[in-house]
């Protein structure tokens, strides 16, 4: 795989940065150890995995794990092994098990448990249909190819239409790269790559629908908040909402909160629609919602959609979560049959 002219991607780029000089400890688990001997400060571990340097420190004392080696100035060193196993056990954090029971735990164990960063074939295998070409797909990222990645999407975009392709590729192609990401086997800038294609073929997708009025209800706000980068959740809800009519208006992602409750009564929005992955702070979506929900006219809906574990953990009052893309027809009729249709102006 890969284009033959150029050496196999070595890591890292930010926000992982190497420490030079430093040597991997610990078993090689991908060929990128093998490949480059390099390791990563406390602060780059940090950034990387969202767990803090405090955290990281605690665990080495109480769980033994990590086991940074040190570099040449004597500060901690970690292995791409060991920052692979930290990415899954924050994810694991995420959804809801404690440090105690997931630090001690070797990675392998770790795979098999809740799902999270399970192989992504074992997520496909319980997927429903279509997934014959998305390994194919993956390819065309691992051979850094954006146009034909374009080509292949967009194809499968006029076979399967909007929904379908919504739910039987860009969905399982996520948590494949998701998935690839999470074992070292894919760099941020493949995910890059991938996610610029993605957002081409689903804009094309969303233009390609008849256009709504900016009258037809339910009137649609969509984004996210400060600190939730993730925007392919955003675009997928778009093009589902307007496939049913409705008129959407996207902010793109990480607008204050004050802001979009001011776009909200520019665009006399029915629905405020919010994507959430799980890498925000789950108090910061708490906190979020419940000021959002202060703030808007009792009137506008507010609809939390995306897998971050806390939207189901924690209700917030007037706010409905939303965990499958397949709802959201069901919910936009709901609505329709149990709002007072406002009238244009
Ligand atoms: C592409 C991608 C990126 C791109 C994003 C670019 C962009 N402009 O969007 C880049 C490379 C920048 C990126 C960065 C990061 N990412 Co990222 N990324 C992904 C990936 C592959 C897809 C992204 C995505 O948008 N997913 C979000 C949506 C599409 O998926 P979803 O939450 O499951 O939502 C579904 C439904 O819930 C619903 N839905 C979603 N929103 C809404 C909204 C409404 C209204 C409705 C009705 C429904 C709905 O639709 C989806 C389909 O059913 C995912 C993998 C994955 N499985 O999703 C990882 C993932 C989200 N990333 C992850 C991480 C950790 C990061 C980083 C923190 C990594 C790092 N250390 O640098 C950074 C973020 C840095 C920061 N500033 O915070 C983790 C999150 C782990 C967790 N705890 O949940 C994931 C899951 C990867 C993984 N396997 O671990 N990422």
């Amino acid at each position: 795989m890969g284009n033959p002219e150029f050496p196999p991607v070595v890591p890292t780029t930010p926000p992982l940065s190497p420490v030079p000089g430093g040597a991997p400890t610990g078993t090689e688990m991908n060929d990128r150890n093998r490949l480059t001997p390099i390791t990563f400060s406390i602060a780059a571990v940090e950034r990387d995995t969202g767990l803090s340097k405090d955290t990281l420190r605690v665990w080495e004392r109480r769980y033994g794990f990590p086991t940074p080696g040190r570099d040449d100035l004597d500060e901690r060193a970690y292995t791409m092994d060991q920052v692979e196993k930290l990415r899954l056990i924050k994810r694991l954090l995420d959804a809801g098990h404690r440090p105690g029971r997931v630090v001690p735990l070797p990675f392998d164990e770790l795979l098999g448990l809740g799902g999270a960063g399970r192989d992504a074939s074992a997520q496909l295998a319980e997927m429903p249909a279509a997934t014959g070409d998305l390994p194919s797909y993956i390819s065309l990222i691992r051979a850094h190819d954006g146009p034909g990645l374009r080509v292949a999407l967009t194809r499968a975009l006029s076979r399967n239409g909007v929904a379908g392709f919504i739910s039987q590729v860009v969905g399982p192609l996520n948590a494949m790269v998701g998935d690839a990401w999470l074992r070292g086997q894919m760099e941020i800038f493949e995910e890059h790559l991938y996610t610029e294609m993605v957002q081409v073929v689903l804009r094309q997708a969303i233009a390609s629908l008849p256009e709504a009025t900016p009258s037809s209800a339910p009137r649609v706000l969509l984004t996210t908040f400060p600190g939730e980068p993730h925007g392919l959740g955003l675009l997928m809800a778009e093009a589902m909402f307007s496939l049913e009519g409705c008129a959407c208006t996207s902010l793109g992602v990480q607008t204050p909160l004050w802001d979009t409750v001011l776009a909200a009564s520019a665009h006399r929005s029915d629905i405020v629609a919010l994507s959430f992955t799980g890498c925000m702070n789950p108090n910061a979506v708490v906190d979020g919602l419940v000021e959002i929900r202060q703030k808007l006219p009792e009137r506008v809906r507010v609809w939390a959609g995306g897998s971050a574990p806390v939207l189901f953990r924690r209700r917030v009052d007037g706010v409905q979560p939303m965990p499958r893309l397949e709802d959201l027809p069901g919910q936009v009729r709901q609505w329709r049959q149990t709002s007072d249709l406002p009238g244009p102006g």
